[in-house]
């Protein structure tokens, strides 16, 4: 590494971020031998390693299959987390899940042991703390099925969401391409301190980004105040650095990180980084005059910093606590909370766990009964094991809490809410990452905000969205009036960490022989159809399927929750394509107009009448299309469905790399306005698709029911190799051109 960092500064010609260290220093083609364009050049990199949780490697697996290799090309794990479904705790949530997604494991298993891939059981934790817990080092590069691999960038990572497809890619052997990013500096001033926790840095940074101020760009935390903060904390920054948009988030190598590593089981990566500890942060000049190096700057004192909750309905919308009594009445927002969920990849960490039961204990002590349930997701079960041997998950219980399984549960919509709510307005408040409207309980209704673990712990015990327990007193059992002291935790286990099974089993040394079967009429899994090449003409003809209105995230795309279950079988995922976006003419969700019959229906079941008449379609959307998850699905369907173009304001990145990658034509208004141009009984033809070439733009015309017409422009970021995938039909099927079975 110190090679490859000390060529990448001679060529590039001055001192590097971080970031560029560890981009430099892996390059598919080794050394580097010229700078880059930040935001412009496209570039080959070669990743450590992969990491795929069960909801996105079913698809991702599926398609490796198909790839005709004998073995992953990197080391690769695959985690069972995210069909576990939050009902009635643990043991029997596990055991439940065990049995309904018994077929999916099996696969998962199976598929895992044939190709060298490391298997982590359900049970055994949430994909990013379990990659952190044992995989994460500092200076590498990592890609994962899923928008929140960024988690790694806690332990120096350059850690980065993809679809399954991109994974395909590394996993068979080849170069992973990147658009050479941006990047954002954050220096952090100062000391955390009180009710401030790590989760209020990302809180603030995405109310001053927005969800998509990121795009495009790495964030570099560094100064005083990121060494002061845990290695997990930063990992919660990181982790929700997905929020803004960022291709990845990143602190450069400290103590944090050195005692993480040595508490993990590994003192042998926490001494190598140490030999090499100039070149797993920025350069001295780059922190010193950071406006000089980095696209962007931006500065937090941490010690001025105040607890947030964001929300409701967006990661962005940030609240300081002290505001939330006024604002949330201003906006009607319901008071009363019904739920506080500790837990998610973001934040359930050891430290985590142990700040919220340092306000749960309190709250027993002091003889409150919390008003709101609570419920925990501990983020693995080398975590579980050691909370529960140190009496934390007792301190919660004591409050009545439920403690879940280690996995996603409600934060992706796996909760059985016990107190289910129909479509009533109601407040949650969580430390997950994402509050999308249904994201949680699939109520459009429910007002979900995002705070620290503590916060969250201390709102449940309130029971009130505007509680501010800096200020504010609460009545406990015997009438008298108390206080929550500030939050307390321990970093990590003074004792250790300690599991019995952490729920890991290794892949066969030869899977060869190891047969994967699907059964045919399985409704959970179906094996992959080529996508049909392109005919190298101009699409014409094309009717609009839906105008999407304003937020289009991959939820409103391919809904989690109960779809879940779907994610291996293409066919019955998309009958949930499109169900969640807004059609912008009669602002309804899952109600289209059928240009053949005139008649409204399902959005899905439009576009399959348009595929059965062999109709090509359009999607049309607002801006940040795609925001959120990394799953393909939300390309597969409408590529699968007979949709052949995507044309929005702008995309999120991860989303518009799988509409490439699968074949899809995803193209932006070279004019934003033109978005108002678009009526329900459009047409469009395109003019010049025949010449598709990289930086030229596309002309559409586009036809009205009353037969006027307008003629507008649409740019793409597709280079010469992402146009071929588009011309053979997915990425996928130029590898199976190029593979020898
Ligand atoms: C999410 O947090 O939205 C998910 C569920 O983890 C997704 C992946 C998926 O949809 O399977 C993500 O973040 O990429
Ligand atoms: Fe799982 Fe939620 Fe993290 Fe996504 S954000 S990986 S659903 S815990």
């Amino acid at each position: 590494m110190a090679d490859r960092v000390n060529k990448a500064r001679e060529v590039v010609g001055k001192p590097l971020t971080l970031s560029e260290k560890i981009l430099y220093s892996h390059l598919w083609d080794g050394d580097a031998s010229k700078g880059f364009t930040r935001g412009k050049d496209y570039v080959d990199f070669a990743p450590d390693r992969i990491a795929c949780q069960d909801a996105t490697a079913q698809m991702a697996l599926l398609q490796f299959m198909q790839a005709g290799k004998k073995n992953v090309a990197v080391p690769t794990t695959v985690h069972c987390d995210h069909l576990i479904q939050a009902k009635m705790g643990a043991t029997i949530d596990l055991a439940t899940a065990n049995k309904s997604s018994h077929e999916v494991f099996d696969f998962l298993e199976s598929v895992s042991n044939k190709y060298g891939i490391g298997f982590w059981k359900p049970g055994a934790g949430i994909i990013h703390q379990v990659v952190l817990e044992n995989y994460a080092f500092p200076g590498g590069m990592m890609i994962g099925t899923d928008s929140h691999t960024v988690n790694a960038g806690g332990l120096g990572m350059v850690a980065i969401g993809v679809g399954g497809a991109d994974a395909v890619d590394v996993m068979a052997g080849m170069a992973w391409e990147l658009k050479f990013p941006k990047l954002i500096g954050v220096k952090l001033t100062g000391k955390l301190s009180g009710w401030t926790a790590p989760k209020d840095v990302i809180l603030k940074v995405a109310g001053i980004l927005t969800v998509k101020g990121g795009t495009g760009a790495i964030v570099e935390y560094f100064g005083e105040g990121a060494r002061s903060m845990s290695c997990t904390g930063k990992g919660t920054i990181c982790n929700m650095g997905a929020e803004v948009g960022a291709t990845t988030s990143t602190f450069g190598y400290d103590d944090s990180m050195e005692r993480y590593l040595k508490a993990t089981n590994r003192a042998d990566v926490a001494e190598a980084a140490n030999e090499i500890r100039e070149h797993l942060t920025g350069d001295d000049e780059v922190y010193a005059n950071p406006g000089k190096y980095f696209d962007e700057v931006i500065e937090i004192d941490l010690s001025e910093l105040k607890p947030h909750l964001n929300g409701p309905f967006t990661p962005d919308l940030a609240t300081p606590i002290s505001e939330m009594a006024k604002k949330a009445k201003e906006n009607d927002w319901p008071i009363k909370v019904d739920w506080g969920l500790i837990g998610s990849c973001t934040n359930s960490s050891y430290e985590d766990l142990t700040r919220a039961a340092s306000i749960a204990k309190q709250a027993v002590d002091k003889k409150l009964i919390a008003k709101s349930d609570l419920g925990i997701n501990p983020g693995s079960e080398t975590i579980r094991f050691t909370a529960e041997r140190d009496g934390l998950l007792q301190i919660f219980e004591d409050l009545d809490a439920t403690i879940f399984t280690n996995a996603c549960g409600p934060c992706i919509g796996q909760w059985d809410r016990s107190d289910r709510k129909g479509d009533e307005r109601n407040t949650i408040v969580h430390s997950f990452n994402r509050n999308f409207s249904k994201r949680a309980d699939g109520n459009p209704n429910t007002h979900a905000f995002v705070g620290s673990p503590e916060m969250v712990a201390a709102i449940a015990i309130s029971g009130r969205l505007d509680f501010d327990p800096t200020r504010d007193k609460l009545l406990n059992e015997d009438g008298v009036e108390v206080m929550l002291d500030e939050p307390t935790g321990i970093e990590l286990p003074p004792k250790g960490f300690d599991v019995k099974d952490p729920g890991y089993l290794a892949p066969s040394e030869d899977g060869n022989a190891i047969d994967i079967k699907v059964a045919g009429d399985s409704e959970r899994l179906q094996l992959l159809e080529p996508f049909e090449p392109w005919d190298g003409k101009n699409l014409t003809g094309v009717k609009l399927l839906i105008k999407a209105f304003g937020k289009c995230t991959t939820d409103h795309i391919s809904m989690a929750g109960p779809w879940l279950r779907f994610r291996g079988h293409l066919d019955n995922i998309s009958n949930n394509m499109l169900i969640g976006a807004i059609n912008a003419f009669n602002k309804k969700t899952n109600l289209v107009k059928n240009q053949i019959t005139g008649e409204y229906d399902a959005v899905p079941a439009v576009q399959r009448a348009y595929k059965a008449a062999g109709i090509p379609t359009i999607v049309v959307g607002d801006h940040n299309y795609g925001e959120g998850s990394s799953r393909e699905h939300a390309a597969m369907e409408p590529r699968f469905l007979g949709v052949r173009v995507v044309l929005v304001k702008s995309f999120a990145r991860i989303h518009e790399t799988n509409l490439k990658k699968q074949g899809m034509l995803g193209i932006t208004f070279t004019n934003e306005k033109d978005y108002d141009l678009i009526l329900e009984d459009d047409t469009f033809n395109f003019v010049d698709l025949e010449s598709f070439a990289p930086d030229k733009s596309l002309s559409i015309e586009i036809v009205h029911a009353d037969g006027s017409k307008d003629l507008i422009k649409a740019n793409h970021t597709y280079n010469e190799s992402q146009i071929e995938w588009f011309k053979q039909g997915s990425a996928l099927n130029l590898i199976k051109m190029h593979s020898v079975v």
